[in-house]
């Protein structure tokens, strides 16, 4: 808080502040800007003291009574909502009271007359009559100003009225301030008063205590009347930032059924909310994470029995060579080493490399890859029968033109080649499987993640409230943010950044 120390300081930064609420559509506080102000420039009063309360609780009694006078009218329930002001006499004019109509619940202008009177004065003076000590618009009164910060007196009137043979005075007293000990309200000072002769009021010892306000030198009065323009102010912003506000928190009073009590309550909530967010998102990570890394161990699985599998033992690597030792250009067949009959041979050859090698393809890769294939689906939660099914289309149509389409011709003539083309034959067969196979595979992950995220709806629905959750706790507290950050400003006397 920048502690300003003349009056013309005041004025200066108070001004520059009241125009920028005005200018932000705040007339009313901007006017009581104004006129806390306009009483520094024009009067010498030190401190302003107002008498608030029910109506007929004696407030204008009491202060005719304390001035000795008869300025004020009483008795009447007021028909405006006006404010009046009288100096107490023997205090040069330092000491100003101020008169509220009072307070009546049918009334709201006239609450509101008393709530407009809390930032022209100082110290807050709640009359309450002998037998309405404890009226609720009392004891709400008497929060509203302790929670702004004020000075508070509580006046009991007309104590004439007690009957000592009832109750002992003493007791009454001790009554009285239990109550307010049981409200939680801390007041500077309780007085018993009356405005008719009683051997119970205090009426002396309240007028000395406000004409010793009188004492207050100039620099705890520009303290006094900051704080008043600083509540103003601070009040102002609340208004300012109130259709936000009021947005925000209803929005939290949908996603949690209550809205937190303070700005640290707020923070326990938003921290908790952001906890559950992040470890719903993480298991969804985790599910997802746990899915690849099956796929991927599966896969891996499969690639190998198929790398494994043994599709060309002595007998059908025999007829593999054969085969293409039949294509070799010195190959002739018969007695007249006829064309047609060494191609017949060479056809031969080929087919009964393709049957062995098929039968082998089907028994020792195939059916068992399926097979294991189709179990281990079966076996992880998210495994189909339908992506089971489709396992039947893993196969593979191995023909003549298929074995010969391997063949190198140039190599023919090496002796070693009719090895290295079988060999040729069971990779290009194992390359065609692992191709389909990938497909197959990356089609099934597709399915399975879909399948996953279905069977996350769930949690993607926990993910959705918390989500929301955060969002308007997260809003709520950049209202917060800002409100702090524009009273920071304008305790600078700078005007804040919107
Ligand atoms: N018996 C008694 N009556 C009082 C006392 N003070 C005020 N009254 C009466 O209470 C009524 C209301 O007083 P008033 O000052 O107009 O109350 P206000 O509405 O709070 O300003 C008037 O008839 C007063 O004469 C008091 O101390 N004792
Ligand atoms: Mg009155």
């Amino acid at each position: 808080m920048r502690v300003l120390t003349d009056n013309q300081q005041l004025l200066v930064h108070y001004g520059r502040i009241g125009q920028w609420i005005k200018e932000r559509g705040d007339e009313v506080h901007a006017e009581r800007i104004d006129e806390v102000l306009a009483e520094l420039e024009t009067e010498g009063v030190a401190t302003s003291v107002a008498f608030c309360g029910l109506f007929s609780a004696g407030k204008s009694s009491l202060i005719n009574a304390l001035c000795q006078s008869r300025d004020l009218a009483t008795g009447a329930i007021p028909t405006t909502a006006e404010v009046r002001a009288v100096t107490l006499p023997g205090t040069d004019g330092r000491v100003r009271l101020l008169d509220t109509p009072g307070v009546d619940s049918t009334d709201e202008a006239h609450r509101e007359a008393t709530m407009n009177a809390l930032h022209r004065a100082d110290v807050m003076v709640l009359v309450a009559d002998y037998q309405h000590v404890e009226a609720e618009e009392n004891l709400e009164l008497l929060r509203a100003f302790f929670e702004e910060g004020k000075r508070i007196v509580f006046v009991v009137n007309q104590v004439d009225k007690h009957l000592d043979f009832e109750l002992d005075f003493a007791d009454f007293r001790a009554h009285v301030e239990a109550s307010l000990d049981d409200y939680g309200i801390e007041v500077e000072h309780i007085y018993y008063t009356s405005t008719t002769a009683s051997p119970h009021s205090e009426l002396d010892e309240f007028r000395a205590w406000l004409c010793g306000l009188c004492d207050t030198d100039g620099h705890a009065h520009i303290a006094q009347v900051q704080k008043r323009l600083d509540s103003v102010v601070r009040d102002a912003i609340r208004q300012l930032l109130g259709v936000e506000r009021d947005a925000a928190l209803d929005e939290v009073r949908a996603a949690f059924g209550t809205e937190p009590l303070d700005a640290s309550e707020l923070e326990e909530w938003l921290a908790r909310a952001e906890a559950e967010l992040q470890d719903v998102e993480d298991e969804i990570e985790r599910d997802l994470e746990e899915q690849s890394e099956t796929a991927r161990t599966l896969r891996e699985a499969w690639v190998r029995t198929v790398e494994l599998a043994q599709l060309a033992p002595y007998e059908t690597t025999e007829k593999g060579r054969m085969y293409v030792e039949s294509l070799r250009p010195d190959f002739k067949v018969g007695f007249l080493r006829s064309a047609a009959k060494t191609a017949a041979e060479q056809n031969r050859r080929a087919e009964a490399f393709v049957l062995d090698l098929t039968t082998r393809l089907t028994n020792y890769l195939l059916v068992p890859l399926r097979s294991q294939i189709a179990k281990d689906i079966r076996q992880v939660a998210w495994g189909r029968e339908q992506w089971v099914a489709q396992l039947e289309g893993l196969s593979l149509e191995v023909d003549v033109d298929y074995v010969r389409n391997v063949v190198k011709v140039g190599a023919l003539v090496s002796s070693q080649y009719p090895y290295q083309y079988v060999k040729d034959v069971v990779s290009r067969v194992k390359r065609d499987i692992l191709g389909q196979l990938g497909v197959l595979v990356d089609n099934w992950l597709v399915e399975a993640q879909h399948e996953l995220s279905n069977h996350q709806a769930d949690k993607r629905h926990r993910i959705e409230e918390q989500r929301r959750k955060v969002d308007a706790l997260r809003q709520v507290e950049a209202v917060m943010r800002k409100e702090e950050t524009w009273i920071e400003a304008l305790d600078r006397g700078e005007v804040p950044n919107e």
